[in-house]
């Protein structure tokens, strides 16, 4: 049997579900991008938003490319269990929030509609930062990218992000409809204002009045969120349905901890967010930078070079102590400086936990999951902590030793001769580069540096910045991860 709102009753009592009459519950949101980590962060906000009697917030999601999670989830009426694992035990608690899924190839005129809606008054995105077919160097549309390219010669049929939510606006706009706000909930730097930046240039490009018009209406406001979501396996499936006694095609898995900062910059309405743990604040850039420098540049140097080492998970490689003490070092002498502490945060503390969370066995979170899409991730994980140190001319050995990883993972052969299964949109590149050096490290470092949309001009032309990395690199090759790490640490 299903999970579905007609065995809801069924849940065994140490399972906890939605506090309030879910069929009741009305649409206030559209969220592009609906997988695990949309599951298990703002839905569960949302969930509790109506347990708390604002029923007029639950969430209409989307997915703009796989189909899996809609087809999962449709037919539980939208119901699926997240499982909060700790070293006490897994926590199950069923979400009621997603009131309705979309397959938005499939159907993007329900898409389009949905976003059309007066009552919706926000479209929230974790579309993974590629989603939104920007340059990562330097933040701007990447006009020349297929799915642009194809959304602007048919704009009334996306299938881009930025193409749905302009064609949105535009639709609310010719109807006298006020825009709804976007919300982007992926990690990138200045997320709110980047956003904007490619959303009205591409309105632009579809017509100047349209693009004005989004840049002077729309509210994009900036948000830091937080939660380490890894992807669900069939043994987890089998685990919830077993605690269930109901079969959930696609629960989610994920920690204790959760943490959503957002930019109060919203013309047209939002749920009471701060009743259930988010912090409305008037400027996140200081958590931000906290977030993806600490948290996401380190996890980003951990899944490089422990995977290199042999480590098949993020807790398997922090169980090795010389990594332990790289993650402590990289944050505290690198790191930390580049960081102002956000009002009220205490540094030390959040570093403590980073590497307790980073630690949970009861998580298994893939290097090779977060080793994906690097291309979009290191310019704000690594690389701007990187321009700030050199800007202040200080050491940057330990973010160099991240960035080789990076590039030996890239070249995609292991340290045991096995190829590497590399996901990232520009993996024909690193290919080519890895093609054109031969094994040589030297000649795969000025392939890579090439690349522009990932290390920009300034610093494949600082020396101070290729010596280190050919270094750190050179090493790889010659001893391995682990040896390099243990070297990296000692002293
Ligand atoms: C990870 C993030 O996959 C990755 O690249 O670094 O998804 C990370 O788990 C989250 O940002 C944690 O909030």
């Amino acid at each position: 049997m299903r999970l579905s709102l007609a065995t809801l009753n069924r849940l065994p009592p140490d399972v906890r579900r939605p506090g309030y009459d879910v069929s009741a519950a009305t649409v206030g949101v559209v969220h592009l991008g609906v997988g695990a980590f949309h599951r298990a962060h703002q839905t569960v906000y949302l969930d509790d938003c109506l347990a708390r009697g604002a029923n007029g917030w639950a969430v209409c999601g989307a997915s703009l490319r796989s189909p899996d999670t809609s087809q999962a989830i449709d037919p539980q009426d939208g119901l699926y269990t997240l499982a909060v694992r700790s070293g006490a035990g897994d926590d199950l608690r069923v979400v009621g929030a997603l009131r309705r899924l979309l397959v938005a190839p499939r159907d993007p005129e329900a898409l389009l509609s949905a976003m059309s809606d007066p009552r919706v008054r926000i479209v929230t995105l974790t579309v993974t930062e590629k989603g939104y077919c920007h340059d990562p160097a330097t933040g701007t549309l990447d006009e020349a990218h297929p799915d642009i390219v194809a959304d602007l010669a048919n704009p009334s049929a996306p299938r881009s992000a930025p193409g749905y939510l302009v064609e949105a606006l535009a639709r609310r706009r010719a109807a006298g409809t006020p825009p709804f706000t976007v919300l982007c909930c992926d990690n990138l730097p200045a997320n709110g204002a980047t956003v904007a930046r490619v959303v009205a240039r591409f309105a632009t490009l579809r017509d100047s009045d349209l693009g004005r018009w989004v840049e002077g209406e729309v509210a994009f406001p900036s948000t830091m969120v937080d939660r380490i979501v890894p992807a669900t396996t069939d043994a987890d499936k089998l685990m919830v349905s077993n605690r269930l006694g109901l079969q959930d095609a696609w629960p989610v898995m994920t920690e204790p901890f959760s943490q959503w900062v957002i930019e109060d910059r919203f013309p047209t309405g939002r749920p009471p967010l701060e009743e259930v743990g988010a912090e409305l604040v008037a400027d996140v850039r200081p958590y931000e930078d906290m977030k993806l420098h600490l948290l996401n540049g380190s996890h980003s140097t951990l899944a490089y070079l422990g995977y290199l080492a042999g480590k098949a998970t993020i807790a398997e490689t922090m169980a090795v102590p010389a990594f332990q003490r790289l993650v402590e070092k990289l944050q505290d002498q690198e790191v930390t400086p580049t960081v102002p502490a956000p009002p009220g945060a205490d540094l030390q503390a959040y570093k403590r936990a980073l590497r307790a969370r980073f630690a949970n066995p009861a998580l298994r979170h893939r290097t090779w999951q977060i080793a994906m899409d690097g291309s979009q991730k290191l310019p704000q994980r690594l690389l701007a902590p990187i321009r700030e140190r050199l800007a202040a001319g200080a050491p940057i050995d330990l973010l160099a030793l991240g960035v080789a990883g990076w590039m030996r993972y890239v070249s995609g052969v292991d340290e045991t001769g096995q190829a590497i299964d590399v996901r990232d949109p520009l993996a024909a590149r690193f290919a080519a580069a890895a093609a054109g050096a031969g094994g040589d490290a030297g000649r795969l470092a000025d392939g890579l540096l090439a690349i522009r949309e990932v290390f920009g001009a300034d610093l494949p032309a600082d020396p101070r910045f290729t010596g280190p990395v050919r270094a750190a690199l050179a090493g790889l090759y010659r001893e391995g991860a682990a040896a390099r790490v243990e070297a990296a640490v000692a002293g």
